[in-house]
Order: C-alpha cells, then sequence, then structure tokens
C-alpha cells in the first residue's frame, strides 16, 4: 500500500458522458485530443477537525465529486489551462517559470502549486509544456477540498506528463507541501485522502509517517452532506491560519511557566511545576523553540489525550493572550514572534485563544480513536454512539475553536431535528458543508424534510445552484485515465 502508485486505467471514452464531453471540449478549444485524464475526488471529514496540522489522525472518506482534467503535453515551455467553468478563466504561462501569487489565490494557482510541486521533488528547473482543461464538480470554498483535488490532480498530471513514478504516500506527501504555496498552513488530510481513498471504505489516516487504515462504516447508517451555501475561501482570508498559529504557540506555551521563565502569567507558582514535576522536567528537554505541533508535547511527554487535557487547563489560561504575554513567556521579542513563528498574514493578530484551541484538538483526537473504536466493535447501538461523538465535535468547533457560523449552527440543528443522530461541520468550517449520521430507513424523509426547512426559503436567498444535500458513500481516490 505504502508503495503502491495510482493505477492506469483504459477506458471507452465515448462510453463515459462526462469524458467524452471534456474530450469534445478539449478539441475546439485547442484544436487537438487529449493524451490522457486524471481525476482525483474531494472529501468529506467525518470526524477530526483542524487536528491534522497538529499531527493528529483524522477520519475521512473521498466523495464522488471530483476535479477531472484532460492532457495534452506539448513540445514547448507553454503551459495553457483552461477550465470548462466560465467563472475560472484562461491562464497561460512558461512551465519553466513558476509563479504563485500568495496574495491572490486565483484558481490557476492551485493547479500551480501542484506542478511545483513535482517540478521540485525531481528537482527540475525546466519543464515541458501541456495544454490542460479542468472540469470539477466540488463545490468550491464549501469545505469538500474542492482545492486540494485541484493541487493532487495537477500534481498526477505533472508526474503523468513527464513518465515518472511516485507512490500514493509520496504523492499525498509532497501535495500537501506544495499546497503550502498558496499561503495556507494546511495539514496532510485532504491531499492524502485524495490519493489513498478506496472504494467502501472510510480511512483513518494518521502522520509522521503517512498511513491510512480502513474504517468499516455502519452499515445501518448513511452520511449525508449538506451545504449550507456560505462559501469561505481559506486562502483569501486569515481565520485558518490564525488557528494553526494559536495551535503552534499553544504547544511552546504550556510549561514555559513558572519554573523556566518569569514574567509568564501566574508569577512562577505554577501548579503543573508542582502537581507534574516530573512532565516540567520532560518538557524542559524538549526544545521548544523547535516544538510546532501539539502532537509532539504529547508524545514527548508520554502521557494520554486525556491527561494533555488535564495539563492544558493547568498550564494555559483562558483568557486570551496578547503577543506581549507570548513574548514574555517565550523569552523572544514581537519582531521574533512575527517574523519567525507567525505566518505572513497573521503577524498583526492581537488575540490569541490558546487555552480553547488546545482543549479542543486533543478532545477531538480522542473523538477520533473513540470513533474508529466504536466502528471496530460494532455494538448494537453503534449509529447512536458515532451520532454522539460527530455532535460533541459540532460543539468544540463551535464553542473551543469558534470555526462554525449561524447558518452552519442552523443547518445542524435541522438535520439533528429530522432524524440525524449525530451532525456537525466538516472540512475548515465558518460556512460550507455538515455532516449528518442518519439512520439508513430514515433517509428519505430526512433529505425531504431538511431540503424544505433549510433550502426552501421563503425568501428565496440561497441560490438554486449552490443547494446541495445528499447521501455519499465513500469513493476511490486518484486515478489516470487512457483512451482503449
Ligand atoms: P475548499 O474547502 O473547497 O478546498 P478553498 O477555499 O480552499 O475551498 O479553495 C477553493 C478554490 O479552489 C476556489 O476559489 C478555486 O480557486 C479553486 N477551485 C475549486 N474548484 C475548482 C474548479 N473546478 N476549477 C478551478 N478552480 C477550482
Ligand atoms: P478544507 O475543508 O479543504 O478547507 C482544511 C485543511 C485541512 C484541515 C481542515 C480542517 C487545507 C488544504 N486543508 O480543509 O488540512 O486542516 O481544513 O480540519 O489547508
Amino acid at each position: 500500500m505504502a508503495t503502491e502508485s495510482p493505477a492506469t486505467r483504459r477506458v471507452q471514452v465515448a462510453e463515459h458522458p462526462r469524458l467524452l464531453k471534456l474530450k469534445e471540449m478539449f478539441n475546439s478549444k485547442f484544436g487537438s485530443i487529449p493524451k490522457f485524464y486524471v481525476r482525483a475526488p474531494g472529501r468529506v471529514n467525518i470526524i477530526g477537525e483542524h487536528i491534522d496540522y497538529c499531527g493528529y489522525s483524522v477520519l475521512p472518506m473521498a466523495v464522488e465529486q471530483d476535479v477531472l482534467i484532460a492532457v495534452e503535453p506539448v513540445k514547448t515551455y507553454a503551459l495553457q489551462l483552461a477550465n470548462t467553468n466560465p467563472l475560472y478563466p484562461d491562464f497561460s504561462t512558461s512551465a519553466n517559470n513558476i509563479q504563485i501569487d500568495k496574495t491572490k489565490p486565483l484558481w490557476h494557482n492551485y493547479f500551480l502549486c501542484g506542478l511545483k510541486g513535482i517540478q521540485e521533488h525531481f528537482g527540475l528547473s525546466n519543464l515541458t509544456g501541456m495544454n490542460c482543461l479542468v472540469d470539477g464538480n466540488i463545490p468550491p470554498s464549501s469545505g469538500l477540498s474542492s482545492s486540494s483535488a485541484l493541487v493532487c490532480c495537477a500534481g498526477l498530471v505533472t508526474l503523468t506528463v513527464l513518465g515518472r513514478n511516485l507512490s500514493k504516500v509520496e504523492l499525498a506527501e509532497i501535495c500537501a507541501k506544495s499546497e503550502r504555496y498558496i499561503g495556507t498552513e494546511g495539514g496532510g488530510m485532504d491531499q492524502s485522502i485524495s490519493f489513498l481513498a478506496e472504494e467502501g471504505t472510510a480511512k483513518l489516516i494518521e502522520f509522521s509517517p503517512l498511513r491510512a487504515t480502513d474504517v468499516k462504516l455502519p452499515s445501518g447508517a448513511v452520511f449525508v452532506i449538506a451545504n449550507s451555501c456560505v462559501e469561505m475561501n481559506k486562502a483569501a482570508t486569515s481565520h485558518f491560519n490564525i488557528r494553526v498559529m494559536e495551535c503552534r504557540l499553544a504547544a511552546k506555551i504550556p510549561f514555559l511557566c513558572g519554573g523556566l521563565q518569569t514574567g509568564c502569567w501566574n508569577s512562577g507558582v505554577c501548579h503543573l511545576c508542582i502537581l507534574f514535576g516530573e512532565l516540567l522536567a520532560k518538557y524542559k528537554s524538549l526544545q521548544w523553540d523547535k516544538v510546532l505541533r501539539l502532537e509532539e508535547v504529547q508524545a514527548k511527554l508520554g502521557i494520554s489525550l486525556e491527561e494533555m487535557l488535564l495539563v492544558t487547563e493547568d498550564a494555559l489560561h483562558p483568557e486570551p493572550y496578547n503577543p506581549e504575554e507570548i513574548c514574555r513567556c517565550l523569552g523572544i521579542s514581537l519582531e521574533e514572534l512575527r517574523t519567525q513563528i507567525l505566518s505572513p498574514n497573521t503577524q498583526d493578530v492581537l488575540i490569541f485563544k490558546l487555552y480553547q484551541r488546545a482543549k479542543h484538538v486533543y478532545s477531538e483526537a480522542a473523538r477520533v480513536l473513540q470513533f474508529k473504536k466504536i466502528c471496530e466493535e460494532a455494538p448494537e447501538n453503534m449509529v447512536q454512539l458515532l451520532g454522539e461523538l460527530m455532535n460533541q465535535s459540532h460543539m468544540s468547533c463551535r464553542d473551543m475553536y469558534e470555526c462554525s457560523c449561524p447558518e452552519l449552527d442552523q443547518l445542524v440543528d435541522i438535520c439533528r431535528k429530522f432524524g440525524a443522530q449525530g451532525s456537525r461541520l466538516t472540512g475548515a468550517g465558518w460556512g460550507g458543508c455538515t455532516v449528518s449520521i442518519v439512520p439508513a430507513d430514515k433517509l428519505p424523509s430526512f433529505l425531504a424534510n431538511v431540503h424544505k426547512a433549510y433550502y426552501q426559503r421563503s425568501d428565496g436567498s440561497l441560490a438554486p445552484e449552490k443547494q446541495s444535500l445528499f447521501a455519499t458513500k465513500p469513493g476511490g481516490g486518484a486515478l489516470v485515465f487512457l483512451e482503449a
């Protein structure tokens, strides 16, 4: 599995309406026939939100919706990108001079991220050009990873054009890293599931080292995605990166009080120092300036997630931290905080809620493990138990992580009211989709009632093309198609 490459399938294009349409559009755009096609799916994260970039395991599955690209390599350096959706304008550049503008997350920049990742991996300064026509059907900026599907698809397109080979794991790691060229400091969940997904099973994705393990979902329930119709582009706002930075700081700060530093909030009389002297000694041996992720702290201390929650309660205070206090605790200057720890779009943030973010992360990481365990043990009331974990996850995202929004909270309430055993926001949040676990026999009435309650508003404020409410099953990962 770890060494397996994405599959290549031979298909009769004429028998696949979407491929056929893409082939015809490609022909009218570029006056030639594509040499191959690549698809990479979006995903729905069932549980484990905002913890991948802290090093913790997550539990997503691929959705059927994907990004599909028709490709023709050319003999020059010209890279020409077109899109079936007129919202995304044509773009062309030279494949040996890739520039990604972090200040404007225009669509073609996501393609360039994937391309640049592969180019850098092989240390190539020159790449041959290609004509590409992109067709995507994942609702954008809705928490179903349309951006990563595009990055992963572009990465696999570039690899195929080069005639090289990489494993799914290598591709996922390269694309997770290269998507950060757009400016967001994401974890690796989306790219990992886009390559490692397999039809019929959700996956537990673990990091460092990256691996994916099957998680069999309950047969008596269906997972339903509902779009709140509020879009939130991660790269165009700082919401997402602020959370990543808060977690980074929460990993660096907890023990740097009491015995280690002076001028900290508890003036050196840290409960933790008294109660967890042994932990403190271990923490001292940690090079805190190198620590970036909450999971690293837990691994070094060798304690459980439940114990990390207790430690957090003692070591961090619920009142927000300001940059001055953080600098005092870390013994660094404001300039060092800005340039050495924070990302460019979070340098002017004045409030960091470290306690709340760390509490969410450790509790959510524990819920992922509980979810997997229930799926394995399959008790009689498993749908109810899984639903409860999803509800707790939403509550923690809403109250501790503050990544929900009124529309998502309303949609979650509606889903629960009409039969979901559990419902939660999925993906980055601040808009986008919910995922609900619904007993299979309640599905038809659930869909009808949620549609009526959320989408058929009397004010007609939700554009019909953005509305989506659908049951989903675990889909397969990225593939290359060749015409038979
Ligand atoms: P998501 O949660 O879906 O990943 P992001 O806000 O991170 O949302 O990324 C959405 C961006 O990805 C869009 O604004 C667009 O630039 C790009 N994108 C998504 N789908 C497509 C597509 N079909 N064609 C071109 N670009 C796309
Ligand atoms: P979406 O839902 O695609 O915006 C983002 C991050 C994930 C993960 C989730 C929250 C990227 C590419 N994706 O996903 O890594 O952190 O938020 O769980 O940054």
